[in-house]
């Protein structure tokens, strides 16, 4: 008979679940029991069950601190070569992102670059940028192709996605984003350009690299009608899809992608009524991008009231990219959700946990502390799940967990993380003074 692999108990810890009815999952004086890479059970040391006991072979103590589920960024376009700062400056001395993107700017220069970069090159690009995530806590990302807008680079973008969750040992979900732009071998024919796009997705999807499909929907991107086209060949591969919506202007897409069940609609600024009631009714989840609206000073607030009464599940993603949101850090986005988009900070956490979970098809096993999910948490130099959203410019996460391995000890060099710095955040953790 095969002897069960043996279990780490992980203690000393005051959980943030993100699981069950109460505030934040909450369960002060915890402990979590893993089993490779699996969570087999978590709750009050004290309710430990005997029969486990035996079996544990590791004891790792937190040190008091504060534990949440590994932050899940479900939206970013990490794999791209050059920087758009010039650009930056023009829109600062007053020309908008859209006359940027309409002068042959924008999204293009980034893909001149990228097409010029060997994978290679790419993947030390990629690779760098995730682990800063990673060290601020983020275990599971989603990564977009669509700045290669041909087959081989845009593969190539893909498998360099791959090949950050290989070499970081976090989850990465891939999305072939093909028809995020026009490239110029294509002026004046989109269409041709769409049907090329949906070519592609049955070698990407054969050659494993593709998770879900997303397309950008406005007046600098692609119609209603030839998105249509992109998620047909998507649902013919029986691939989920997701949505860049009504960023830049309302072309009821959010409609349109919940009628195809989209996992997400990203962006929403200028979403309707009616894009919300198809969200709500299809579980597609919202998708909010603070430091893109930040970035582009967009004045036009997503309806998060709205959202809210409706029940549609937000989630919060960095949205890194060159071009409108070039910032590596997610507790900056969940911070920005709360001043700008005015979530609470439960939602915020939320928002980057159980809800960026459900946006990426990942609810049964990632973004909670829970049995049978997977066994990524953090354990952070802070108190009070709030202060999650609440500090920024920080590196608070004291030791980043994926998979039941330990992938970041701050301030320690060896682990893949980025060089740990400790946060000013006092570091001998005790339990918060009020509970969440
Ligand atoms: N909307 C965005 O904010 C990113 N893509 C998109 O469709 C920006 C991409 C870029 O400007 O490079
Ligand atoms: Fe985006």
């Amino acid at each position: 008979m095969n002897t069960p692999a043996p279990l780490t108990l992980w203690q000393h810890a005051h959980l943030a679940t993100m699981d069950g009815a109460t505030p934040y999952g909450w369960q002060p004086d915890g402990a979590l029991l893993t089993q490779g890479d699996t969570l087999r059970w978590v709750g009050a040391l004290a309710e430990l069950p005997a029969a486990l006991r035996p079996r544990i072979g590791h004891e790792i103590s937190l040190g008091g601190r504060l534990v949440t589920p590994g932050l899940i960024d479900a939206h970013t376009h990490l794999v791209y070569a050059g920087d758009r700062a010039l650009e930056f400056e023009q829109r600062l001395q007053g020309a908008s992102y859209e006359q940027i993107a309409r002068a042959g700017g924008g999204i293009r220069s980034t893909v001149a670059a990228t097409r010029a970069a060997d994978e290679q090159r790419l993947l030390a690009l990629a690779l760098g940028r995730a682990r800063q995530l990673l060290a601020e806590g983020v275990t599971t990302l989603e990564i977009k192709s669509g700045y290669g807008l041909d087959a081989a680079t845009e593969a190539r973008c893909l498998r360099v996605a791959r090949g950050v969750g290989q070499a970081l040992g976090i989850t990465v979900r891939t999305t072939s984003l093909g028809a995020h732009a026009l490239p110029p071998e294509f002026d004046g024919r989109p269409d041709d350009y769409i049907a090329a796009v949906a070519a592609w997705l049955p070698a990407q999807a054969a050659d494993g690299l593709v998770d879900a499909v997303d397309a950008f929907c406005d007046t600098i991107g692609f119609t209603p009608e030839q998105t249509r086209r992109v998620f047909d060949a998507a649902q013919a591969l029986g691939l989920p899809v997701k949505l860049h919506a009504e960023q830049l202007s309302n072309q009821e897409g959010a409609a349109l992608a919940a009628g195809y069940g989209a996992l997400s609609c990203d962006h929403i600024e200028h979403l309707s009524d009616r894009g919300i009631a198809a969200m709500a009714g299809a579980g597609t989840v919202a998708m909010l991008l603070p430091t893109a609206f930040y970035f582009l000073r967009d004045t036009r607030l997503p309806p998060v009231q709205a959202l809210r009464q409706a029940g549609v599940p937000m989630a919060v993603a960095s949205d890194h990219n060159p071009g409108s949101s070039p910032g590596l850090s997610l507790l900056l986005a969940m911070n920005m959700a709360c001043t700008l988009f005015r979530l609470t900070p439960e939602e915020a956490l939320a928002g980057t946990t159980v809800h960026a979970a459900r946006a990426l098809g990942l609810q049964a096993t990632h973004g909670r502390l829970a049995a049978g999910c997977r066994a990524d948490f953090v354990a952070w130099n802070l108190n009070h799940p709030a202060e999650l959203a609440y500090w920024f410019g920080q590196r608070p996460a004291q030791r980043v967990v994926a998979g039941g391995r330990t992938v970041h000890l701050a301030g320690e060099a060896g682990t893949t993380g980025a060089t740990g710095t400790t946060c000013t955040t006092d570091t001998d953790a005790h339990p918060p003074e009020t509970a969440p």
